[in-house]
């Protein structure tokens, strides 16, 4: 259903679906409420600069200046003080914490601090902003879990996927797309920048059981355990059924991810001899679309185990990951225990 169509007849923008949600669901609050709404103000100013990048020599580039004279940062640098800046005043938010600073990002002091936490990768995959590939920020939010109303820490930041309260991403694609869950299934919303508004386009994505595409950098094939090389090897025999399977891989996750939600399939950076723990970060990208995947009715896994039961220690760590279709994980499952 196209973003222009009307869903059950209405147009329906994230806050109008939240509020029907909050009805339903009376644990929901409001406040997810105000925290996608300040996501989706930065989600469109990032979209502006992201749309408009080959035009204003704004590419991969820093200390070059725009047209109106501005001094130009690295997209990626933008995208994280945009996301900073959307939600450190909302009172929402005790800590934050962002692929691109080391440290977890405090609230200022002169605002309030309130009982929930965001991680986020405020532009996903911006290594291929130069050649035009869809890129994506990724978001995950916890509740604090040290007491009282003062400013987060470590403790509230570092948590396991299977904690999360709400997780999503935004993927500046052919359009702009902010797909989410807060547990209950999951959306997605169409940016119509003739309206400023992300209007429902998706209600309620499923992942098909199985599907018929993989996702992979197979340029690491000679790198990954022998496991992982014939699970790869077996979905590329031809079974004169289902087999071989598609190969797809753009090298930016969150439209990778968002492809296999969509049309099934599996996608997977394994652990190999140059990442032992995997490439793609725990906190802020496989924990997210790991929830994301499973309210979608598929599947997340580690390379052995739950993904979202993973306990994380630090703030920045990798982890392989295999998360698609629930018949497919399964099925890298039996090469991964030896049963295959
Ligand atoms: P590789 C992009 O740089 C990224 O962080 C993810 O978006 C993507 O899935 C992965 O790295 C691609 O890594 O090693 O295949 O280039």
């Amino acid at each position: 259903m196209s973003a222009m169509q009307s869903f059950q007849g209405k147009t329906v923008t994230v806050s109008r679906f939240i509020m029907e949600q909050e009805r339903e669901h009376p644990e929901a609050t409001g406040e997810f409420s105000d925290l996608l709404s300040e996501i989706m103000l930065a989600a469109k100013l990032i979209h502006r600069e992201v749309s408009k990048a080959g035009l204003l020599n704004v590419l991969g580039k820093t200390g070059h200046t725009n047209v109106q004279g501005e001094e130009v940062m690295k997209l990626d640098a933008f995208a994280n003080r945009v996301m900073y800046q959307a939600l450190d005043h909302t009172g929402h938010l005790c800590a934050m914490a962002s692929e691109e600073d080391e440290d977890i990002l405090p609230i200022p002091d002169k605002y309030p601090k309130g009982k929930y936490v965001l991680n986020f990768d405020p532009l996903d995959g911006s290594s291929n902003i130069d050649a035009n590939v869809s890129i994506g920020t990724i978001f995950s939010i916890h509740r604090r879990v040290t007491p009282g109303d003062g400013p987060g820490t470590e403790e509230d930041v570092i948590q396991p996927g299977n904690r999360q309260v709400c997780a999503g991403y935004l993927v500046y694609g052919s359009s702009t797309m902010l797909v989410y869950t807060t547990g209950n299934g999951v959306h997605g919303f169409t940016y119509d920048p003739s309206v400023g508004e992300f209007l429902m386009s998706h209600e309620l994505i499923r992942i098909p059981k199985r599907g018929n595409i993989y996702s992979v950098n197979e340029g690491n094939y000679v790198l990954w355990d022998e496991p992982i090389q014939r699970y790869i090897s077996y979905l590329k025999q031809d079974d004169g059924g289902r087999h071989p399977y598609k190969s797809r891989y753009i090298g930016s996750m969150v439209a990778d991810i968002h492809r296999t939600l969509l049309y099934g399939g599996v996608f997977l950076y394994p652990a190999d001899r140059k990442h032992p723990n995997g490439k793609l970060r725990l906190l802020y990208e496989a924990a997210p679309m790991a929830f994301i995947i499973e309210q979608a009715g598929g599947m997340a896994v580690d390379g052995r185990k739950r993904l979202l039961d993973v306990e994380p220690t630090s703030l920045h760590q990798r982890t392989p990951l295999v998360m698609g279709s629930e018949e497919d994980v399964k099925e890298y499952l039996e090469f991964a225990e030896g049963k295959r």
